[in-house]
């Protein structure tokens, strides 16, 4: 089947929160190709941690067992990068967002979020994009564990942002008053990043 067959396959689909299932621009991909600036770095469960912190009342660091003990997710999602691949459909298992913000009190000036990565990554986005349905921190894709290209053992998804949002090997949630640039925002890509806006850019 062409490129071009698969994509008009989704023509007139929708998603579940009723967009379409195919943004502008965007290509279906049957791979789950690997995009990763820089080193890929190798984090053991048994070291792994991630820190709540910023403008909460009380910083918080969970361990991997505590993190895996935690009530456990999966679902659907698609997923968008903005070099315009697009993998549709794929299980994701991790713990939702809610249970992770459940751990802290944040204070009442906390609108954004940088998500820092093992090896230096970051990206911003707001609350709100943060605290939603289908974000998860997952450490799971397709029933089997992230391998380390992935962002294993947890990434975050986002999937109603362009995938750079999805910081692999997450590693801290800092919160905010005001929004930052986070490493590829910093290069000239969209703040906000929503696939149905085309926010690819800076100045999109
Ligand atoms: N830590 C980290 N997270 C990252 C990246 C990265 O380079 N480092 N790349 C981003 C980009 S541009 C995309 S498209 C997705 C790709 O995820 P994948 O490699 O699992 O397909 O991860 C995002 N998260
Ligand atoms: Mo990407």
């Amino acid at each position: 089947m062409s490129l071009f067959e698969r994509d008009s396959q989704f023509k007139g689909l929708k998603n579940s929160f009723g967009k379409d299932k195919m943004p502008q621009g965007q290509h279906v991909t049957l791979k789950f190709p690997v995009l990763t600036y820089g080193a890929t770095p190798t984090i053991k469960t048994t070291e792994w941690e991630l820190r709540l912190d910023g403008l909460v009342e009380q910083p918080v660091t969970l361990d991997w067992q505590t993190f895996m003990a935690l009530p456990q997710t999966t679902l659907t999602a698609d997923f968008h990068c903005v070099t315009r691949w697009s993998m549709l459909d794929k299980t994701w298992t991790g713990v939702h967002i809610s249970e992770i913000l459940k751990l802290v009190r944040l204070t009442p000036e906390a609108k954004f979020v940088m998500a820092h990565c093992y090896g230096g990554y970051t990206t911003n986005m707001s609350l709100d994009v943060l605290n939603d349905d289908d974000v998860l921190l997952c450490h799971s894709w397709e029933g089997a564990p992230l391998t380390v290209e992935h962002g294993g053992p947890c990434r975050l998804l986002v999937p109603k942002r362009y995938a750079w949002k999805s910081a692999k090997w997450i590693h801290r949630l800092e919160f905010m008053a005001n929004d930052s640039p986070g490493f590829w925002e910093q290069n000239g890509y969209s703040m906000t990043a929503d696939p149905w806006k085309e926010e690819r850019y800076s100045d999109d």
